[in-house]
């Protein structure tokens, strides 16, 4: 009888992103790990449909990324963008508030045309990140239909009617993730997290009210979370009581929420393992365990693979 061997050491990440901060750590973790042990599950609750396209922002921005073919100054869109249609549009009268570029309509056009196919969103964004030649497997949370509705001193408004029509102007009053309720887990998410090969669980600093926040309305994902054997780690995107990037901080404060790092652990609670925050905040993690620190500021590629190593150390120490 051949001898009994250990248990296979399990070799996964999962990381649950949202757009342009998720992405960036989401590449240091691609750059750090072999293809086939990340996936990455995106928020959809900023999906829309315009001018009779299906748009997904979040999964964009991550394929984008990945892809090496992101606007780097935006950290949306793509890089040597024309935006001959969106001139056009503009000269008929269409609207114009919504940058599509010329190159990105193409990757719209597609997703639609596949969408109408009878495709899940699943199956269009294995198919939309094979055609970008992205070997990470890139996923919406779920396949069915999760809208961001945000409730503003203007009335009730849809998610990127606030985000980029209104520039994020309004005072945010509430959020109701629409369709949350029903959805479920995309079938390759919930495999990975019911399956014996999950190594980690790592949120990525997007911002916890827009892009986790309806990731996380999705019951199952969340108790999922909670009753994971593996490690389940977050990293802050406030630092030194600020947002790197984008409306958190003034978000937070409409919700009455003082943007300080800590605030991680607290909306996380039921179950992170840890919150990594920035060195800008390391008295945070003095004599509270829930507190580790890196240097979490990604200006360029090499930073992303230092946190993204950082991360996968904190969660092997954390299994062990
Ligand atoms: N963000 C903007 O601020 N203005 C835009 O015109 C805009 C267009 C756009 C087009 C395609 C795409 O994939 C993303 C786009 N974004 C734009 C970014 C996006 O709407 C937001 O950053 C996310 O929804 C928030 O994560």
């Amino acid at each position: 009888m051949p001898p009994l061997s250990a248990a296979k050491k399990p070799t996964r990440y999962l990381a649950l992103s949202g757009g342009v901060g998720g992405a960036k750590l989401v590449h240091g973790l691609a750059q750090v790990l072999p293809a086939e042990a990340l996936m990455v599950a995106v928020n959809i609750g900023d999906d829309f449909e315009h001018l009779g396209l299906s748009i997904c922002p979040d999964l964009d921005t991550v394929l984008y990324t990945l892809a090496g073919v992101v606007h780097p100054q935006q950290g949306w869109g793509r890089a040597d963008e024309s935006l001959g249609v969106l001139d056009e549009l503009r000269r008929l009268g269409g609207p114009d508030w919504f940058t599509l570029g010329d190159r990105d309509i193409a990757l719209h056009l597609l997703r639609s045309q596949l969408l109408a196919q009878g495709l899940s969103l699943s199956q269009v964004s294995n198919e939309l990140a094979r055609r970008l030649g992205v070997d990470v497997t890139v996923l919406p949370v779920s396949d069915q239909r999760l809208r961001t509705t945000v409730y503003t001193d203007q009335g009730a408004l849809a998610f990127q009617d606030y985000f980029v029509r209104l520039r994020c102007a309004p005072v945010l009053r509430a959020l109701d993730f629409v369709g949350a309720a029903q959805a479920r887990l995309a079938p390759a998410v919930r495999e990975l997290l019911t399956g014996d090969d999950l190594a980690g669980v790592i949120v990525c600093p997007s911002n916890p009210y827009l892009s986790l926040a309806p990731m996380l309305a999705i019951a199952e994902l969340r108790e999922l979370l909670r009753t994971v054997a593996a490690p389940v780690i977050a990293v802050s995107p406030i630092v030194a009581g600020d947002a790197i990037k984008g409306p958190t901080a003034k978000i937070m404060r409409e919700l009455g929420v003082q943007p300080q790092a800590g605030i991680i652990a607290e909306l996380y609670a039921d179950f992170v393992d840890a919150v990594i925050v920035d060195v800008a905040d390391a008295a945070l993690a003095d004599g509270d365990t829930r507190f580790d620190v890196a240097a979490t500021v990604m200006k360029t590629a090499e930073h992303r693979a230092a946190l993204a190593r950082h991360c996968i150390a904190l969660v092997q120490r954390l299994r062990s």
